[in-house]
């Protein structure tokens, strides 16, 4: 890379910092614009392309120029044609790139000891050029230094290349344009037929044209055409000094607002310790609002009651039925609600204002005026929205794990609960029929059946009861152990979302403004070598 491209990319990555720090850049962006259009080439080699219709004799020019027979010229049309390249031998590795781009295999070397460092390229015809060629004449622009259109008598008003022309026209004061044949036009003609290139080119929308009248096989102009080539490497570079000044100045003017200076690598703007600590307090600080362990207590509630509604003995389920009518199961075991509604809970207060704390402290070692910009690249202005947006997301994410599972094994015991229910009701029902049964029986003469001393009605009634005794008190011994095994998993889990959210969205920040002030520090020294 040469100086100037060097500069370039560091002034590109410095504006790039200063954007990250909030910076207004625009002056050191349009320096940067000026100095990318004019780059051209980027080495020390100047390098022309001539485009052109076929015929128009560019090849011709060429061997003018050089003197020599470097292009193949032909009377008729060729059916293919090549891109060729006549190159100064010592820069022929530097174009190496740049023809391999083109595709450019034909390479010409040359000593000519009037054209140092100059490199020309005979591009195939315009046509040919503009049909699906790599190296189209637009994108060729921007890596060469200039374009020589060689136009003739006949086609210097080709609509075609003034179309093409048009289309180009922002590029225009990189363009030449060489009126070639001009042996066969008398005084006056050439000066009426380059009057009217030139209105031409401006109603195509290029204004100030260098037009230069000449002659391949006469040799007019074509002396002037390489005195004035022969200064041209010299002149890229005093340009290329210039320009690369220009990306410098702007990249230190960029970095003194940001107050980096090229001597001091910068620090980091808090100081590990504190930002621990201000990290820990404003998590402590969301996490005493989210509540985790509070959505572990409503967790077990909710496993217990799910449980009970899958699995719960008849008496149960009507109790269960009556606190459900009167809100109490919502209340305290609604994981997702009390997840979701966490904000309800608290202020933000000990979320932000260790965050704020720190910040200040960072902007103090700011100069002045970058200050106000660094608030808003930080995000301290909707701080608290973005927070609460951002626990929001993280408690969001949990809410599925805290939602109580259903389970197999208590839809069973509900089946159980429900036969054993039943044989309760049987046996009531049985004592009822005795006690108040159709009149005129006797008690003494219905037969109740007996299991040894003790009446099967009774043994009914004290089985079943006993044994939806212990079958509840399985389920909830099950229920709670699965209700602890979740509500550890989903504390665990809001903790570390809450955690990792709070010192994302308040703390990165501001490694990201360290990181681009190290950034624009980097830049500085490599625009200085
Ligand atoms: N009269 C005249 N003919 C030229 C001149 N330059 C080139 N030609 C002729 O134009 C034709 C095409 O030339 P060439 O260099 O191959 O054109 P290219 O296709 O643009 O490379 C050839 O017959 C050349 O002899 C010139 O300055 N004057
Ligand atoms: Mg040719």
């Amino acid at each position: 890379m040469t100086a100037l491209s060097e500069s370039l990319a560091a002034l590109a990555e410095g504006i790039a910092a200063a954007q990250d720090l909030g910076l207004d850049t625009t002056d050191a962006e349009r320096t940067a614009d000026l100095v990318e259009q004019r780059i051209g080439f980027a080495g020390n080699t100047y390098v022309i392309a001539l485009a052109g219709g076929t015929g128009v004799g560019k090849s011709s020019l060429l061997n003018a120029l050089a003197e020599s027979n470097v292009s193949e010229v032909r009377a008729i049309r060729p059916t293919t044609s090549r891109p060729l390249a006549w190159v100064e031998e010592n820069d022929r590795q530097e174009v190496e790139p740049l023809l391999e781009w083109v595709g450019v295999e034909d390479v010409v070397d040359h000593q000519h000891r009037n054209l140092a460092d100059v490199a020309i390229i005979d591009l195939p015809d315009v046509d040919s050029v503009n049909l699906g060629h790599r190296a189209t004449v637009d994108a060729l622009l921007p890596r060469i230094d200039a374009l020589y259109w060689v136009v003739d008598p006949e086609k210097y008003d080709d609509e075609r290349l003034h179309g093409y022309l048009r289309q180009l026209s922002a590029h225009g004061d990189r363009m030449v344009f060489l009126f070639n044949k001009a042996d066969r036009l008398g005084e006056d003609d050439q000066r009426l037929l380059a009057e009217d290139f030139a209105r031409r080119l401006s109603t195509d929308g290029i204004g100030r044209s260098s037009i230069r009248m000449l002659s391949a096989r006469d040799g007019q102009g074509v002396a002037d055409l390489r005195r004035d080539l022969a200064g041209a490497a010299d002149r890229k570079a005093a340009v290329a000094a210039k320009l690369a000044t220009d990306a410098a100045t702007a990249l230190s003017e960029v970095a003194s607002k940001a107050g980096i200076e090229a001597e001091t690598p910068p620090t980091s703007l808090v100081e590990a310790k504190m930002r621990a600590r201000a990290s820990q307090e404003a998590v402590t600080g969301a996490l005493a609002v989210v509540d985790p362990a509070g959505v572990g207590r409503q967790v077990r509630a909710a496993v217990q009651n799910q449980a009970r509604r899958q699995g719960g003995s008849l008496l149960v389920r009507i109790l269960a039925l009556l606190s459900s009518l009167t809100g109490t199961r919502r209340r305290t075991a609604d994981p997702e609600g009390y997840l979701m509604n966490w904000r309800r809970r608290g202020s933000l207060g000990h979320i932000l204002n260790p965050v704020r704390r720190v910040v200040t402290d960072a902007l103090a070692k700011l100069p002045a005026g970058a200050r106000t910009p660094a608030i808003a690249a930080l995000g301290m202005n909707d701080l608290e929205a973005r927070l609460v947006s951002a626990i929001d997301q993280a408690t969001r994410q949990s809410r599925e794990a805290a939602r109580p599972p259903r389970s197999f094994l208590w839809g069973l015991v509900g089946v159980i609960q429900l036969a054993l229910g039943g044989v309760l009701l049987f046996a009531i029902a049985w004592y009822l029929t005795i006690i108040f049964g159709p009149g005129g029986i006797e008690v003494a003469t219905v037969e109740v059946p007996y299991l040894g001393p003790v009446p099967v009605p009774l043994v009914l009634v004290v089985a079943s009861l006993v044994a939806s005794f212990i079958f509840g008190a399985l389920l909830s011994i099950h229920a709670g152990w699965i209700g602890r095994r979740q509500a550890r998993l989903v504390t665990a889990r809001v903790t570390a979302a809450v955690e990792s959210t709070v010192s994302d969205t308040a703390f990165a920040p501001l490694d990201r403004m360290d990181e681009a002030r190290r950034r624009l520090h980097a830049a500085l020294l490599q625009s200085r070598g």
